[in-house]
């Protein structure tokens, strides 16, 4: 018997040593027992990272969907697999059944065929956070064809580089999209984007806002009628376990955005156990993570993973801040959620408007709270813990990454005693370690090193979609033998790992290596700050000074700026230490933030170091804004 559900802490260590030991035993059993193939493997893994090149489960054929829908009809048929929450409070929220999912799912694979795509082709799909977004996803991958979904925050710039990259034959879209108070021409975007983009033939659009677009003959296509006509079963295309599943998008530090491959069975195999362990989810319970299917969060965490074990996901087509800030609550209460999974921005938004709008809402049904996308701050922790989790449900602090396509270092819930700040320890078959600047292992306890993972899991990515060379030169060359994250980590007495951030995050001030996020904690912990950012510039004498960018919880005018910047350097000289002190501080009414939450330090710093006529483009920023009166105001 596989260990598929790990109950307690002995089991963790129990299974996590077999997941070492033997790997291929290990995740042989895991995916024989628990997933639907059409052909077995005739070898569970080969690897070679001076390639470097990854397969799992060799041989194996097997459809994603089959084991996210077809599976379940006989069990699960009439239960709640989407739980569609519209951003309008007023609109009921939509329950789509596994067997009405399955059907959905079929006719729109139907219609993608009679457009033309075929097996391997390249979808684009820029949608809101409606239930198309899902079903097209798994329209995709029932067919064959590989799906890149593209966040519809992006601009038509963003969109038509993506869609190039991959030369996608065709784009599906809506003709707008709710955002709180507001809507998007969605399809006006796209039609700017395709100006550039020769290869796309067919454009599918779904109505959301009834809004009075343009279509262009030939070209684009109401999905609906399409759809109504559609066959409502579609048999499945039988896949090979390293045949492309998705490509999904992330920016790098530089240049063009890495178009980073998914295949079939490991990331299938992986999503599923961890959201299974990470969220410790129970057959009736009701999921919810907040992100948007156009981040990887998404594709894994509200998609796959769910579906594959066949659960009840919630989609919020919403923002948090509409009507009000109670809105995630009230989400909460009206569904009653069981696991909630958002980001450390979200967290400290919703913290900035007080517990109120907290307090009014019934939240006993939450057992797990989850983060991910960045460090978490004490600060943030604390709050999240007390008002949402009432110190009875285990906040998992969880890290990974685009590239890793699921979760790699988490606490399993009621088994891993949680700390703040801490993901804590590697999961089921991750073998971490941490690396000095001269490529030395580091050893047992308290060090602070560049995050790698020495092993392959089954969900990593295979690949940068037509750039192999970059693949290996961004995560396979900065040390021999190993996959490196880009990240920093530290690792404490008891073998919990702390994720300290980017590693070009670093700055070193008069030698020291300081990290801006315990400097950012410090800051953080001062009662009238709601958000910070450090960076570094050029000093004479230090090499590096600390420029610190602050947002007020009340910006009032009338505050006392000088004694306030007295205030936060004596927090930081209390907690780290005179060398962390900031050289300036501008106080600001926000920090330039990715579409998934991330502040952009490169920006910053950028301003910080007088380059601002270097910015370069901003229009994917969430707020760009915030970037003008920062520039206006800098010291
Ligand atoms: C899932 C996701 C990846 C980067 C990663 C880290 C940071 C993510 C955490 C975290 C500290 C966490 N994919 N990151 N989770 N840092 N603690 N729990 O976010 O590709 O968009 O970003 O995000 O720097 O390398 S991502």
């Amino acid at each position: 018997m596989s260990n598929y559900h790990i109950k307690s802490f002995e089991e963790y260590f129990q299974v996590y040593r077999k997941s070492i030991e033997n790997p291929e035993v290990f995740w042989e059993e895991i995916a024989e027992e628990h997933f639907t193939w059409r052909k077995k493997w005739h070898n569970v893994l080969s690897w070679d990272f001076t390639k470097p090149e990854v397969k799992w489960f060799e041989g194996a054929q097997l459809n994603v969907t089959e084991n996210c829908l077809d599976r379940h009809l006989s069990t699960r048929g009439d239960k709640t697999a989407i739980l569609f929450e519209p951003n309008d409070p007023n609109a009921s929220a939509e329950h789509i059944t596994y067997k009405q999912l399955h059907e959905r799912v079929c006719k729109f694979a139907n219609v993608l065929k009679s457009k033309g795509i075929q097996k391997g082709d390249r979808v684009c799909i820029y949608l809101p956070m409606i239930p198309e977004l899902a079903i097209s996803v798994l329209a995709c991958a029932r067919i064959g064809a590989v799906h890149s979904v593209v966040f519809a925050g992006f601009s038509a710039t963003a969109l038509s580089t993506r869609v190039n990259d991959c030369d996608a034959k065709m784009v599906i879209t809506s003709d707008g999209s709710y955002r709180g108070a507001k809507t998007i021409d969605l399809k006006g975007i796209v039609d700017d984007a395709l100006e550039d983009c020769p290869g796309v033939d067919a454009v599918l659009v779904a109505k959301r806002i009834n809004s009075d677009i343009n279509m262009k003959t030939g070209r684009d296509h109401w999905l609906q009628p399409l759809l109504d006509d559609a066959y409502g079963d579609c048999v499945i295309e039988i896949m090979d376990a390293e045949d492309p599943l998705f490509i999904l998008y992330t920016s790098g530090s530089t240049g063009m955005p890495k178009g980073m491959l998914h295949t079939s069975a490991g990331y299938m195999v992986y999503s599923a156990y961890t959201f299974k362990n990470v969220f410790d989810y129970r057959e009736n319970d009701v999921y919810w993570c907040t992100a948007d299917i156009g981040w990887i969060t998404g594709h894994s965490y509200i998609v796959y993973g769910p579906l594959a074990n066949g659960a009840t996901t919630v989609m919020f087509e919403g923002v948090p801040s509409y009507p009000d800030f109670g809105r995630f609550w009230d989400i909460v209460e009206k569904h009653k959620v069981n696991q909630f999974y958002t980001a450390p921005t979200a967290i400290r938004a919703l913290a900035k408007h007080g517990t109120e709008l907290v307090e009014k809402h019934d939240l006993s049904s939450l057992k797990v709270l989850g983060t991910v996308g960045e460090p978490i701050n004490e600060e943030a922790w604390h709050w999240y813990n007390e008002n949402i989790g009432k110190k009875k449900s285990p906040i998992v602090d969880t890290w990974w990454q685009t590239e890793t396509g699921g979760i790699m270092i988490t606490p399993i819930p009621f088994s891993t005693p949680t700390k703040p700040t801490y993901a804590t320890l590697p999961f089921i078959g991750i073998q971490p370690v941490l690396m000095d600047e001269n490529g030395k292992e580091l050893g047992d306890n308290q060090v602070d090193g560049r995050l790698c993972i020495k092993y392959p899991w089954p969900s990593m990515a295979r690949t940068i979609w037509g750039n192999h060379q970059r693949y290996k030169d961004t995560y396979f060359s900065a040390f021999e033998n190993m996959y490196f994250t880009g990240d920093g980590a530290l690792r404490d007495e008891v073998g919990y790992y702390r994720i300290t951030g980017r590693v070009d995050d670093v700055i070193i001030v008069s030698g020291h290596n300081l990290g801006t996020a315990p400097i950012e904690d410090a800051i953080n912990e001062h009662q009238a700050v709601a958000e910070s950012a450090i960076v570094g510039f050029p000093h004479d004498v230090k090499g590096n000074a600390l420029y610190g960018y602050v947002t007020l919880k009340d910006s009032g005018e009338n505050r006392d700026h000088d004694n306030l910047r007295k205030e936060i350097n004596q927090l930081i000289t209390d907690r780290i230490g005179p060398i962390a002190k900031l050289d300036k501080i501008q106080f600001t009414n926000g920090l330039p933030k990715t579409r998934s939450g991330k502040i952009m330090r490169r920006i910053l710093r950028k301003i910080a170091c007088n380059e601002a006529d270097q910015l370069g483009d901003i229009s994917t920023l969430l707020n760009p804004e915030v970037v003008d009166e920062i520039i206006n105001n800098a010291i």
